[in-house]
């Protein structure tokens, strides 16, 4: 059956800011307390939507979450009314306030992984939400994004959401940014790539030296086993540790893939050379079709300029069969070997035909590119006529969503602004009106007490 690949963007949250919450993460660290700007990240983020459904991309949004997240600080201690839950948290622990304030479920490639129906067992599209367990400010998000998935995808004949994996070292995971999938179309069988930091019950395992691996080999498995991705339809690679050193974070700041194609980094993977063989064997048994892979050799494009760059982190994107559009964020432009690299790549012989850029730089500024900001989900026509449309981007709900931002949040926010208790407020009634027009019913700990 003909499918499409839907990427649901994250819609920002009104609580952006810049917490330096992420060790690892080079952006995260750098802005550390720089001033935010939640409303001009918000449309940024509601642009690239635009842009992409213009050109006749299926485009859907996903919501923030309720933040500050006020029953974390309860349940860490902190009692009283909620403004007095709040003013206490920031006077004798200002860090976890800004932990719980975060805007990070933004990056949707980070809420769950998914498998379409044509690599699963029952038919079903799967998903398993991530528990984010290497980040306190990240591993808040599950089950808000649990609630938010099933109003998406409620219902169980065709879609099954599963609970985040236990949350355990062992068995950290953090969704579609270590995972990719590659196929002949989008419709049939494809291999599920699994790209995971390291093998945590090895007994020497590889792994980086200064910055943590956020996801497991185990929890990789896990999820294929749960969602009965085929043996010979599961890769599984492990990310050179020395490039997770360098602030590669996620798999999908070195490598992106779409259909046939992989483009990733010299430097990507532990045993390169191997994973590219079994990602060409198990695709061309299972989809009978040739991998096409684009290596960026590290002398045309270091480490550390992907890093700061995010080339890798981009949309590729198919236009028609034969032709792919590579969104990138617009540090790229301004980076003359990326750029250099990325004007031959479009006009060598391979799928990508065309570059567009765009301006994220509110989410940039926390080390979430255009393919963070995105979740891909391949549905095929009944599935999405079966799943909650209101939340399809339209013409009209793009305007009803940037009215809704405008109306609601504010251009400049910094650390000490988290601890006002107007902010939780207006964050409250945004996401109040945001749940009655997508028709999600309640999802938020607010809506639900
Ligand atoms: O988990 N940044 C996010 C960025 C996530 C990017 N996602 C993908 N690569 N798919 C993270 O590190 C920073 C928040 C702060 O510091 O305020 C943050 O959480």
């Amino acid at each position: 059956m003909i499918a499409h690949e839907v990427n649901f963007d994250g819609l920002v949250g009104p609580t952006h800011h810049y917490g330096g919450l992420s060790y690892g993460n080079l952006a995260s660290s750098t802005h550390e307390f720089a001033v935010s700007n939640p409303k001009e990240a918000a449309l940024q983020g509601l642009e690239k939507m635009r842009v992409l459904m213009a050109r006749g991309f299926k485009q859907g949004v996903i919501p923030p979450h309720e933040r500050p997240a006020v029953e974390h600080l309860r349940a860490w201690g902190f009692l009283g009314t909620d403004s007095e839950v709040l003013a206490q948290a920031a006077k004798s622990a200002p860090q976890m306030l800004a932990q719980v304030c975060s805007a990070s479920p933004m990056w949707t490639a980070n809420a769950a992984t998914v498998s379409p129906s044509a690599d699963t067992s029952d038919g079903r599209v799967h998903f398993t939400i991530a528990n984010l367990h290497n980040k306190l400010h990240r591993s808040i998000e599950h089950p808000t994004t649990f609630r938010l998935l099933n109003a998406i995808f409620s219902d169980q004949h065709y879609f099954k959401v599963h609970k985040a994996l236990h949350s355990a070292t062992i068995l950290a995971d953090e969704g579609a940014a270590n995972h990719s999938r590659l196929c002949h179309v989008y419709g049939q069988a494809g291999v599920e790539f699994f790209v995971y930091g390291i093998e945590a019950l090895a007994a020497d395992p590889v792994a980086p030296k200064k910055f943590p691996a956020r996801q497991t080999r185990e929890a990789s498995e896990c999820i294929a086993r749960v969602h009965g991705v085929a043996p010979q339809q599961r890769v599984f690679a492990q990310q050179h540790p020395q490039v997770i050193d360098l602030g590669v974070f996620h798999n999908d700041v070195i490598a992106v893939a779409n259909r046939n194609v992989l483009l990733y980094h010299e430097q990507a993977f532990w045993e390169s050379a191997q994973v590219i063989s079994e990602l060409t064997t198990k695709l061309s048994e299972v989809a009978q079709t040739q991998l096409i892979p684009l290596c960026i050799e590290q002398s045309a494009v270091s480490v550390e300029e992907a890093v700061s760059s995010y080339l890798f982190n981009s949309q590729l994107l198919s236009m028609d069969n034969n032709h792919m559009l590579l969104v990138v964020p617009s540090e790229c432009e301004q980076t003359p070997r990326v750029w250099q690299t990325l004007q031959e790549l479009q006009q060598n012989d391979n799928p990508i035909q065309e570059i567009l850029v765009q301006d994220v730089k509110q989410s940039m500024q926390n080390g979430g590119g255009p393919a963070c900001l995105r979740l891909r989900v391949v549905l095929n026509a009944v599935e999405l006529e079966k799943m909650n449309k209101e939340v399809l981007l339209t013409p009209e709900r793009h305007d009803q969503l940037v009215a809704w931002v405008k109306r609601h949040y504010r251009d400049r926010l910094t650390i000490k602004d988290l601890t006002d208790p107007h902010l939780l407020q207006e964050s409250r009634q945004a996401l109040d009106e945001l749940t009655q027009l997508l028709a999600l019913g309640s999802v938020y700990p607010f809506q639900l007490n």
